[in-house]
C-alpha cells in the first residue's frame, strides 16, 4: 500500500518530483464500536491510528516532515518528545539516511517508545526537565545549527496529519457530527480541523486533554504537568490558538479528564472491543463518556497510539497471570476453574 503522500499528493505540498520518505503509513483501520456506541449512547466510530508502522499518528507527520527535510538537503533532524514523536522521527530518520536526535523528559516516556528511537540509532537525550523545557530548548537548537525541527510547529507535520480526516471524509459517506481526540502539543486537533475543511466537512471538534495536564480548560500554561498518559504530559501546548480556532469555529468543547476516567475508558476498550490503545488515546474516549458530545449521533474517537506502546501500564491495569503445575488435573483447574 502507498503511503500518504502518494496517495494524497495533489493535496499536499509536494511535487511529483520530490522526494518521498515512507514506511506505507495512513489506511489505517475505521471500526465501528458497537459496545462504546450502547455505553455512549450514540454512534461511535474509532480510527485506529496505532496501526501505522510505528504505532501512532505521528508517522503520518513524520513522512512528511523527512520528505522536506531531504527535498531541503538536510543532514540532521531534531525533536522534543514525550515518545511518539521520537520513535517516529528515529525511524523516519533511519530510512531517509538522517541523523536524528530526540530530547524527552527523563524516566518520563513509555519503555516501547525508547526502545524504539534507540534502536533505529537516534541520539536520546534524557533532559532533566519537562516536555515544554525540551521543545524551547530544542526551538533554541535549530536557531543556531542546521538542523532540522520536526516537532509539529513544523507545518509539514500537520500537513501529513490532516490526511487522517480525508480518509474519515472518504470512509463514512454519510454526515460526521462529532470528533473526539486527545490533545497534548494541540497539533493533531489542528491537523484534523485543516483536514476537514478541506474536505468540505465541519465536525464539532472535542479535544480531551488530562486534569493534571490540561492548560486549554484552564485558559493557562500548567508549570509542572502530570498525568499517567505520559504522552500528553504537556503544559503549553505549541498550537494553542490554532486548537482553540478548530474547537470554537466547529462548534466544539475542550474538557478535561481525570485518569481514572483515562484507565476506565483504556480498559473498557480493550475489554469490550478488543482494542488496545495507550492511555493518552483513551482520552478521547474517555472525554466522550464524561462529557458527552452534545447532539452528535455520528462520532469518530482517534485513538492516536498502540497499547503496545506502554506494556509497563497494561500490567498495572490488567489481571494477574495464573502459575500452573505440568499436569492435567492442574491445567483443569486453571483452565476451566
Ligand atoms: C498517543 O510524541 O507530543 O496534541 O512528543 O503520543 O498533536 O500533541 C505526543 C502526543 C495524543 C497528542 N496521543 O497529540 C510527542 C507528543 C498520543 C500522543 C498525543 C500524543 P498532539
Amino acid at each position: 500500500m502507498h503511503g500518504i503522500i502518494e496517495r494524497y499528493r495533489t493535496r499536499l505540498p509536494f511535487a511529483p518530483e520530490d522526494p518521498v520518505v515512507s514506511l506505507g503509513e495512513g489506511g489505517t483501520p475505521l471500526v465501528l464500536a458497537p459496545r462504546l456506541s450502547e455505553r455512549a449512547n450514540t454512534e461511535v466510530w474509532l480510527k485506529l491510528e496505532g496501526a501505522n508502522p510505528t504505532g501512532s499518528f505521528k508517522d503520518r507527520g513524520m513522512t512528511a516532515a523527512l520528505s522536506a527535510a531531504v527535498r531541503e538537503g538536510a543532514k540532521a533532524v531534531v525533536c522534543a518528545s514525550t515518545g511518539n514523536t521520537a520513535a517516529s522521527a528515529a525511524a523516519y530518520s533511519a530510512r531517509a539516511g538522517l541523523t536524528c536526535a530526540v530530547i524527552v523528559p527523563e524516566g518520563k516516556i513509555a519503555t516501547g517508545k525508547l526502545a524504539q528511537a534507540l534502536v533505529h540509532g537516534a541520539r536520546v537525550v534524557a533532559l532533566r526537565g519537562n516536555f515544554d523545557e525540551a521543545l524551547k530548548l530544542v526551538r533554541e537548537l535549530v536557531n543556531r545549527h542546521p538542523i532540522s525541527l520536526v516537532n509539529s510547529v513544523n507545518d509539514f507535520r500537520i500537513e501529513g496529519q490532516k490526511t487522517a480526516a480525508f480518509e474519515i471524509t472518504e470512509a463514512l459517506d454519510s454526515e460526521l457530527d462529532a470528533l473526539c481526540i486527545p490533545v497534548g502539543n494541540a497539533g493533531n486537533i489542528t491537523a484534523y480541523w485543516r483536514g476537514f475543511t478541506q474536505s468540505g466537512r465541519r465536525p464539532r471538534m472535542f479535544g480531551f486533554q488530562a486534569a493534571g495536564a490540561a492548560p486549554l480548560v484552564h485558559g493557562a500554561p500548567v508549570k509542572n504537568p502530570e498525568t499517567v498518559a505520559s504522552a500528553i504530559r504537556i503544559g503549553n501546548p505549541a498550537r494553542w490558538e490554532q486548537a482553540m480556532d478548530a474547537i470554537t469555529s466547529s462548534g466544539g468543547a475542550v474538557a478535561a479528564v481525570t485518569d481514572a476516567q483515562i484507565l476506565d475508558a483504556y480498559r473498557f476498550l480493550a475489554a469490550t472491543e478488543g482494542i488496545f490503545c495507550e492511555p493518552a488515546s483513551a482520552a478521547g474516549v474517555a472525554g466522550l463518556l464524561a462529557h458527552g458530545v452534545q447532539d452528535a449521533r455520528r462520532v469518530v474517537c482517534v485513538l492516536t497510539g498502540h497499547g503496545l506502546k506502554d506494556a509497563q501500564t497494561a500490567l498495572e491495569q490488567a489481571g494477574a497471570v495464573l502459575p500452573c503445575d505440568p499436569e492435567i488435573d492442574a491445567i483443569e483447574r486453571a483452565v476451566l476453574r
